[in-house]
């Protein structure tokens, strides 16, 4: 089997209404550089990176389209060097963005695979699981009312999940309980309940919340300060009880090799886009288990279930919905709350070309 072309659709999916952010600004769309490889055996893999409101977008997008090159004329069989080698071609450039373009192709490449095997990419590995722990993610945000946080809070758990995960951020640290609580409340004690700060806080302030919401019963407390100060985060983690997960801001392997190293964290989140795809990924999970760390990735819910349920470390999947408009399937939880893993070949999720022609901005 040869790869013959790569081909990239832009869609922007809208998010509405916005999600606000606290005073961190709102999120309005999320916009995806979708991904096909293309091959003589008629077989196309798919990959997707995405940004937030539009930022950067035509940058990741002439990224992933500039590597093509690496890609055409390759046997997808034979492509398990390709990770490193497009590593070191784009060294010159740093991670971030190229890091993202190597994501795309690896994760077209990875679902070529599962499809010409005829295997779901957990299988192809060698699951570890059936279905996977799963916490919804898309709600709860900083915007809502307590009212509102509770509707919602019920309406998640009435959808089936049995795991949620609200925001917070630097406002009056009473105020912060009160929402969580209001939460607590309204899902009960025996659903799972995250809260992520998404490093708005400095180390004195996480401890003080910390220790304040400590006795909710938290599952974690996730990106407490700026992503990169693990000794900040190492610090929190010794002054609280409840579990810190972090992970999800830094890039490959490597960056999650140093979270681990600097014991800063309880759960591991390795996000899909910034590992530089599944191979990546799959190296985080490894370090994960090799430092017995619980690893939970980073959005990416359609190709992450697959991920994750072959992950020895493998902890929670982030449901969150932003992309399931242009997939023809959906995630299914089962009566546990699990997302049920799937025996569709490769990612077993698949771009609806119905859809993409409706939110393709290219
Ligand atoms: C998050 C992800 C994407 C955008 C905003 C916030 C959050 C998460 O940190 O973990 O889902
Ligand atoms: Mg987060």
């Amino acid at each position: 089997m040869k790869v013959t072309g790569l081909r990239t659709t832009i869609v922007r999916l809208p998010i509405d209404p916005a999600i606000g952010l606290g005073g961190q600004g709102s999120i309005r769309s999320a916009d995806c550089v979708l991904t096909f490889i293309d091959t003589d055996e008629g077989l196309t893999g798919e990959g997707l990176v995405f940004t937030l409101n539009n930022r950067g977008l035509t940058v990741i997008h002439a990224m992933v389209r500039q590597l093509s090159d690496l890609v055409v004329g390759l046997d997808p069989l034979m492509s398990g060097s390709l990770n490193a080698r497009a590593g070191q071609d784009v060294n010159f450039l740093g991670k971030g963005v190229a890091t993202i373009g190597v994501a795309a192709i690896d994760m077209a490449l990875w679902d070529l695979r599962g499809k010409a095997a005829g295997l779901n990419v957990a299988h192809l590995i060698g699951a570890c699981r059936a279905s996977v722990p799963t916490y919804a993610s898309g709600g709860l945000w900083q915007h809502l009312t307590i009212d509102e946080l509770q509707q919602e809070a019920n309406a998640l758990v009435a959808k089936g999940f049995r795991a949620v995960k609200t925001r917070i951020g630097a406002a009056d640290p009473h105020e912060t309980v009160t929402r969580v609580r209001a939460v607590r409340e309204a899902i009960g004690p025996s659903i799972a309940l995250m809260v992520d700060a998404y490093q708005q806080l400095t180390v004195t302030q996480a401890i003080r919340i910390g220790r304040m919401l400590e006795g909710m019963n938290l599952t974690w407390f996730e990106e407490p300060v700026l992503c990169h100060d693990h000794t900040g985060e190492a610090e929190i983690r010794r002054a609280l009880d409840t579990p810190l997960a972090s992970g999800e801001s830094v890039f490959t392997h490597r960056g999650i090799l140093e979270l681990l190293q600097a014991g800063a964290v309880d759960v591991a989140m390795p996000d899909l886009q910034r590992m530089g795809g599944p191979t990546g990924l799959l190296k985080a999970g490894q370090l994960c288990e090799a430092f017995c760390t619980p690893c939970s990735p980073h959005l990416f819910t359609e190709m992450s279930l697959a991920l994750l349920a072959a992950m020895p470390s493998g902890y929670f999947l982030e449901y969150m919905p932003w992309f399931e408009a242009i997939y023809r399937e959906r995630i299914q939880l089962d009566s546990d709350g699990n997302s049920v893993v799937t025996d569709r070949p490769g990612w077993g999720f698949s771009f609806d070309p119905e859809q993409v022609r409706r939110y393709c901005a290219s």
